[in-house]
């Protein structure tokens, strides 16, 4: 029996992308939480496999030439299980550049931004007295992600995935882009990318990717709790990292 690939998790859309693309490869994987608001992604033996402190990330007992092997980023993970099951990376140069293109857009682009425009528009407003003093940031932010679903609408007009056929670039995106609509941004001036959503979520890979680890979810969090997290998750630095990880053995 294969033994199973250990994925590091909680379930975000960075998370989402992974158990995503784990069921549609039909790769056998076991969860293992790592609680972000609780501090886990700084225990050490998480930080060996992941040093930025972030999830998801990838054991792998049956990594190249059968010996183990750790990916952190999501983006890399991808690309690895892509390239180890030859699915949903083609093989083909010309092909592979194109899901390449779309794959670190997504990295350098859709995810840092969207994380910034959901930071402003969900958990900064707990934590300032006055709303004036984030407009200018919840302004970029939506204004960004407004401009990066145009571009994904342009590039879906003509085609049905964003490389042409179904890939990993698409597993990238579909748990962001999904909740741009919460993010409050007018879904229905983005048809071709409404077409999209339906399209990716219509299949059982994803759905079954998209469920993974639903017992851990959490209701949306309370002003308490936002300010209980805040200094750990949105105050971080050189420092204060080093100390989470020495308090978290
Ligand atoms: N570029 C990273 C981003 C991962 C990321 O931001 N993960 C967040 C959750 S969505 C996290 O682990 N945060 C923990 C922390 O902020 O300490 C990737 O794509 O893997």
């Amino acid at each position: 029996m294969t033994t199973p690939i250990e994925l590091f998790f909680w379930p975000t859309p960075n998370g989402w992308k992974i158990s995503v693309a784990l069921e549609e490869m039909g790769l056998p994987y076991v969860i293992r939480p790592v609680n972000i608001g609780a501090g886990e992604q700084f225990a050490a033996g998480f930080l060996k496999i992941s040093p930025n402190n972030r999830m998801p990330a990838i054991a792998d007992p049956d990594g190249p030439n059968g010996e183990p092997i750790s990916v952190f980023e999501s983006g890399a993970i991808l690309q690895y299980l892509g390239r180890k099951t030859g699915q949903f990376y083609p093989k083909d140069e010309r092909a592979r550049v194109t899901v390449d293109e779309w794959l670190f857009w997504q990295m350098a682009g859709v995810g840092p931004m969207f994380g910034q425009a959901s930071h402003f528009r969900n958990y900064a407003p707990k934590l300032v007295d006055d709303p004036a003093k984030i407009e200018y940031a919840v302004t970029r932010y939506n204004n960004e992600v407004n401009r990066l679903i145009g571009v994904l609408n342009r590039r879906l007009s003509d085609r049905a995935f964003v490389a042409d056929d179904y890939s990993i670039a698409d597993m990238a995106l579909y748990p962001w882009v999904k909740l741009a609509g919460i993010f409050g941004q007018d879904m229905s001036t983005f048809a071709h990318v409404t077409a999209w959503l339906d399209r990716v979520a219509a299949r059982p890979g994803v759905q079954r990717g998209m469920a993974a680890g639903a017992e851990l979810r959490r209701p949306p969090p309370s002003e308490e709790e936002v300010k209980r997290v805040a200094q750990s998750l949105f105050g971080q630095t050189a420092a204060s990292t080093a100390e989470a990880a020495s308090k978290q053995g």
